[in-house]
């Protein structure tokens, strides 16, 4: 099966993935675990070793040439995340270890510096753990109240559930742009404007957005936005926080140390401008350069482009499973990004997803760190395909044949 792609240029976006071309158990890698972590391009991987080899020191705080190659390389990196973002200054733009630090920053930092007893905080059924976890916490030093929005049986956020919960008593709305578990896609426009109209401040969990979606913080009013590095095709161990200048200005910093401060004496310390109040330590250098490559790469195809393709993808294999029996989708709603998981009757996913593995296939089998999305399905576990920028429909094929060859083990 070879679908012709409105001239989307898979063969060469394939070849700059070196890792694609390994095989697994003798078969081509058919590498369809991208939610978890996606693969990186050769200017990620080169970025990497040029930095290391010719442009690295630490920032910030030498005059050394070397240092301020390396100062300005991560600042150049920090101006792409902007432009990527539409944020409205750099400043607004904080790096950290991945969009868990980032969730956790704001819940403590912001959280603690705003949050009474009473106050609610409004979740939603489809957060990762990572987004609700942080809120636990700090609702719990400060007495404020974490509130659930439901989902449907197709996995929707339910808006009218979401407007009964919203009073003046909401503080804080933290909600995944993108399900990791069932790809639905959240209105987070109207979920904006609506906590807005509250006085509540928005946090979105970008994770599962930033690579399949173009994203302007600006346009939507959003106050935090959070998003990961690996799943962007950059480096692991690399975050951002992206938060309204107002916002972080008030906000204590998360972490002391060093970076951080302006002047520091036993009797009193003063903290250093947006964004380094936040970057308290040496930050991960060629991480951070090599996450602005990989800005550029996906920037490079265009996200129209890439959110087109990938929806494709998301088509062809959704028709192809629902076309098979004892297969069941979880999350069918009608906006969804490159998402699909499912589970064969009476197989156990872990099951599926070592025999897939033995055909080469990656997915991930489990409860995808989101495990109140399991109890609404009353299920433990789903086998989880997430698409990127460089699936194939023939990728899409290999898996409709590992899961028919697990049916037949099973039948
Ligand atoms: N939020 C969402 C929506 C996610 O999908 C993930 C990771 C995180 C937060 C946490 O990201 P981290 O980079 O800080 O760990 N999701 C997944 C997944 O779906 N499978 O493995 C990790």
């Amino acid at each position: 099966m070879n679908v012709i792609n409105g001239g989307y240029p898979i063969d060469e976006i394939r070849k700059d993935f070196p890792i694609l071309s390994e095989q697994v158990h003798g078969k081509p890698l058919v590498y369809l675990d991208n939610g978890a972590s996606a693969h990186k391009p050769s200017t990620v991987i080169e970025q990497i070793k040029r930095t290391y080899e010719t442009g690295y020191a630490n920032v910030h705080r030498g005059v050394h040439h070397l240092s301020q190659i390396a100062t300005d390389a991560m600042e150049n990196a920090r101006r792409k995340t902007q432009d990527l973002l539409n944020a409205a200054d750099e400043k607004e733009i904080i790096f950290v270890r991945g969009a868990t630090e980032g969730i956790n920053l704001v819940a403590s930092s912001w959280g603690r510096a705003n949050l009474k007893e009473g106050d609610e905080i409004i979740l939603s059924v489809l957060e990762h753990h990572s987004n609700i976890v942080p809120w636990q916490i700090v609702a719990e030093q400060t007495g404020a109240i974490v509130k659930v929005v439901p989902i449907g049986d197709d996995g929707t956020f339910l808006m009218e559930d979401y407007k009964k919960l919203l009073s003046d008593r909401t503080k804080m709305v933290a909600v995944t742009h993108v399900s990791n578990a069932l790809g639905t896609v959240v209105p987070v426009t109207d979920v904006i404007r609506l906590a807005h109209e509250q006085g509540a401040v928005v946090l979105l969990d970008g994770c599962q957005a930033v690579p399949h979606i173009s994203v302007d913080v600006q346009a939507l009013d959003v106050d935090f936005y959070v998003f990961s590095g690996h799943k962007l095709y950059g480096p692991s161990g690399i975050g951002i926080l992206y938060g309204k200048e107002a916002l972080l200005e008030l906000m204590p910093p998360y972490q002391g140390g060093g970076e951080m401060i302006d002047r520091v004496t036993f009797e009193k310390t003063t903290y250093a401008e947006l964004p380094f109040k936040f970057e308290a330590g040496t930050p991960h250098i060629a991480g951070i350069i090599a996450l602005g490559s990989a800005i550029d790469y996906v920037t490079g195809i265009g996200f129209d482009a890439i959110t087109a393709h990938e929806h494709d993808l998301l088509e062809y294999a959704t028709e192809r499973l629902q076309s098979m029996n004892t297969i069941d989708i979880l999350g069918t709603a009608p906006e969804k990004a490159a998402i699909l998981s499912f589970n064969i009757e009476d197989v156990h996913p872990h099951d599926v997803g070592t025999i897939l593995d033995h055909s080469g296939i990656a997915v991930r089998t489990g409860h995808h760190c989101a495990q109140p999305v399991m109890d609404r399905f009353d299920v433990a576990a789903t086998v989880r395909a997430s698409f990127g920028l460089y699936n194939t429909h023939d990728e899409v094929d290999a898996l409709i044949e590992g899961v028919r060859k697990v049916q037949e083990i099973f039948a």
